[in-house]
């Protein structure tokens, strides 16, 4: 029944900060998606009489890598795989499955806030069996193992039935297809007060952006808490994602935005991306940066029954504004700052140092799974709305009158030139050491380098993750390169400025300064020919 196939390796499977993500067209290349899932079964030990979980956002390829993958883990001595109904899981999901069953591990399949569709990307991802995406050095190794790879294992037969729930064999394997939402609504029941949120008489807006929340969000917003029909919108799950991008910030969700913007908007205004581990939170008539979204949700998370006990600390990504900080300080909790990707939070939520962890491109979660976890961030919003009874708008108030208010923008430049992209972070990597003291206009460089990251648990270090621009007073600029694009390259720069005491300006104005200092160091117009970023938020 097991065949080994001979196979020629790709050049181009590195993973980059979210797992293998390429156009369509490439994974549809002979072999390529069997490549890189033998590469991962031969980077791991273990598997025999081992479970597997697999599951994705849907998106179109979908269905078919997971009729490969599954006959690849039976070659590969796999006992089970348990599997989405309908190849369906968020990556939340997934990670929790992967806990409640012990597994070994789990394939996710997704380009998560990527475009979808024939022409789109695809992508593929191994979560450990803690749950949560590989760490550097299982990365490492998959990707040396592209490289060298010959063959791959799979048995031979027909697709099994996706849609059915039930178990079925192939080879020896026992493929289990699970509902992809009971075990995640459990969950979050475990966590926040349904009750209390149900008996709030709160109304919310839900954009599932047609991508892999619809499902959960209907069933836990509209079914358990009693939210109206329709609360949900664009809830069914397309391989195309509608032809938009599944991106919850405020280019790509505006519909929404404008929505809680005007008149007659709910109390609350939410939205996912393709893998349900990203949210944007609006409230009536205020947006929430993810930055401060992470800080407040931490600030007040001991309102919800799941972190009553308090927070063991709270760890953000780099880029990720300094808010939570601040919290944590007054909390008397240790504050994390780690490189960008949620694989560099998992050993922190393993070792107990963390409860709450978050990143400015619309992540947070908990130590409930090892993702990022957007319906999580809803309901531990909406738990906090219901336990307080203030809206969106006082907690932020309340918020920033405590801590003061971290102004804070992300600006990036896609589909640059891969080389002139590389040339702008050289030319600023070679003058780090020549700018602490420099003006300008009236900020003044206090320090500036490239982010290294020491994981304090394991003593590994991760290198070039960003290079930060720090200046007197404690505003700062990072600049850094997209991990997850699959053409050309993405500038990404970083902005932030804080205020004890102006806590009602507009963010533009109060970033201003620090946009016009970002392209005087790096020379992003130079080095790019651009004078606007294409997505500010
Ligand atoms: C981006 C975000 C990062 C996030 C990653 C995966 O990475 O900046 O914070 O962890 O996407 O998120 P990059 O390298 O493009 O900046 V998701 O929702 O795509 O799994
Ligand atoms: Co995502």
């Amino acid at each position: 029944m097991t065949t080994t196939v001979s196979t020629t390796p790709y050049d181009d499977q590195k993973p980059g900060t979210s797992g293998l993500r390429k156009k369509v067209r490439v994974f549809q290349q002979p072999h390529y998606a069997e490549n890189f899932v033998q590469s991962v079964f031969d980077s791991i030990d273990g598997k025999d009489g081992a479970t597997l979980v697999i599951g994705g956002d849907g998106r179109f390829l979908n269905r078919e890598v997971i009729q490969v993958a599954i006959r690849m883990a039976a070659a590969n001595g796999f006992a089970r795989v348990v599997v989405g109904q309908g190849g369906i899981l968020s990556t939340p999901a997934a990670s929790n499955l992967i806990r409640q069953r012990q597994a070994l591990g789990g394939l996710v399949l997704s380009a998560s806030h990527n475009p979808g569709g024939p022409d789109e990307d695809f992508g593929i991802k191994y979560n450990i069996g803690n749950g949560g995406p590989a760490p550097e050095k299982v990365t490492e190794a998959i990707h040396a193992r592209t490289k060298t790879i010959d063959r791959y294992l799979i048995v031979e037969g027909d697709d099994i039935d996706l849609d059915t729930l039930g178990e079925v064999q192939v080879g020896d394997l026992t493929v289990e297809v699970v509902d992809p939402v009971t075990d995640y609504a459990a969950l979050m029941e475990t966590l926040f007060d349904f009750d209390a949120i149900r008996g709030a008489g709160l109304t919310m807006a839900f954009d599932a952006m047609s991508a892999v929340t619809g499902p959960y969000a209907t069933e836990i917003l509209e079914n358990r808490l009693g939210f109206a029909r329709g609360t949900v919108r664009n809830g069914t799950p397309l391989p195309d994602f509608g032809g938009h991008h599944p991106d919850p910030n405020l280019v790509h969700a505006r519909e929404l935005y404008d929505h809680m913007m005007g008149k007659g908007a709910p109390d609350f205004g939410a939205a996912s991306d393709g893998d349900g581990d990203r949210n944007l939170i609006i409230g009536r008539g205020r947006f929430v940066t993810p930055s401060d979204s992470l800080a407040m949700l931490a600030a007040n998370a001991h309102l919800a029954p799941g972190y009553a006990g308090g927070l063991k600390g709270i760890a953000r990504s780099m880029p990720t504004s300094a808010a939570a900080d601040r919290v944590a300080e007054k909390l008397g909790i240790p504050a994390f700052e780690t490189p960008t990707g949620w694989k560099f939070f998992g050993n922190l939520l393993d070792a107990g140092m963390a409860t709450i962890c978050g990143e400015e491109s619309a992540g947070t979660g908990s130590d409930h799974v090892r993702e990022k976890d957007g319906l999580w961030a809803v309901l531990l919003w909406l738990n906090i709305l219901a336990a307080t009874g203030k809206s969106v708008d006082d907690i932020a108030r309340d918020h920033w009158a405590t801590y003061g208010r971290n102004y804070y923008a992300r600006h990036d430049y896609e589909g640059v030139e891969s080389e002139r992209a590389d040339a702008l972070m050289a030319e600023l990597r070679g003058k780090l050491a020549s700018l602490p003291g420099t003006r300008f206009g009236d900020l003044t460089v206090e320090a500036a380098d490239d982010f290294a990251y020491t994981d304090p648990t394991d003593q590994s270090v991760s290198r070039n993750q960003g290079v930060r621009i720090l200046f007197e007073g404690g505003s700062r600029v990072v600049f850094r390169l997209s991990g997850t694009g699959t053409s050309g390259a993405t500038l990404r720069v970083y902005l932030e400025r804080y205020s004890a005491d102006e806590l009602d300006r507009e963010t533009p104005d109060m970033l201003a300064d620090i946009i016009t200092a970002a392209d005087d160091i790096a020379g992003i117009t130079r080095h790019t020919a651009r004078t606007e970023p294409d997505v500010i938020t």
